[in-house]
């Protein structure tokens, strides 16, 4: 199972490369990864075994989180509205997005930083993913608020791009912003 000590942090050079697409019909290796990352997003949500074995609470994760380079990322998140978003998916893909932006008010953190940042991240309110799911089937998904921003967090990770960099100073202090108290 995957743990903190297979999580690399910031200052690796895998976390500013960008991912390679993974060849459909994925490898024996590269599903199991993909089960294994999603198994971690659980094992972190659930106080029990997030105890046990020291895990930091995440709502999504990317395969060169894990220093494997490949277009690889699972989400699990209850959403604003208390609906769960499963993905464990392959080649994921923004092929389009809303001109409106939102953000998370408190900032965003990542598994791969040990550090708190401050500052607003300006993500896109609403995107359409195409991508290949863990059982092969082409798919297209329409995401908001939350969801979307995690989707944008994980796929920015499979271009080298960390939240920090998209951090803005001058910040709208009256944009639509996801509340703290998403859980
Ligand atoms: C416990 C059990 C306050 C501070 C509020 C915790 C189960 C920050 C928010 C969780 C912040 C769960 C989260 C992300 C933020 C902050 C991720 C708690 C886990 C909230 C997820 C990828 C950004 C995603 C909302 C610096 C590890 N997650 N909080 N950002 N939760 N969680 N991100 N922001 N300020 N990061 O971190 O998984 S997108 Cl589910
Ligand atoms: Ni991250």
């Amino acid at each position: 199972m995957i743990t903190m000590k297979d999580v690399i942090k910031e200052g690796h050079p895998t976390l500013r490369s960008v991912a390679k697409e993974v060849e459909i019909p994925a490898s024996k290796e590269d599903k199991e990864t993909l089960r294994k990352m999603m198994e971690f997003l659980h094992n972190s949500q659930n106080p029990e075994t997030a105890e046990k074995y020291g895990l930091r609470p995440g709502i999504g994760l990317a395969a060169p989180q894990i220093n494997v380079n490949k277009r690889m990322i699972a989400v699990l998140v209850n959403d604003e509205n208390g609906n769960l978003h499963e993905y464990a998916l392959y080649n994921p893909k923004i092929v389009s997005h809303s001109v409106e932006m939102t953000q998370l008010e408190n900032g965003e953190g990542c598994l791969s930083v040990d550090r708190d940042v401050p500052g607003l991240v300006p993500r896109y309110a609403r995107i359409t993913v195409q991508a290949t799911s863990i059982d092969e089937e082409e798919i297209s998904i329409r995401l908001k608020g939350l969801t979307a921003i995690v989707f944008q967090h994980e796929i920015d990770h499979l271009n080298g791009i960390m939240f920090y960099d998209r951090i803005v100073e001058n910040n709208d202090p009256f944009k639509k912003s996801i509340p703290s108290s998403f859980k």
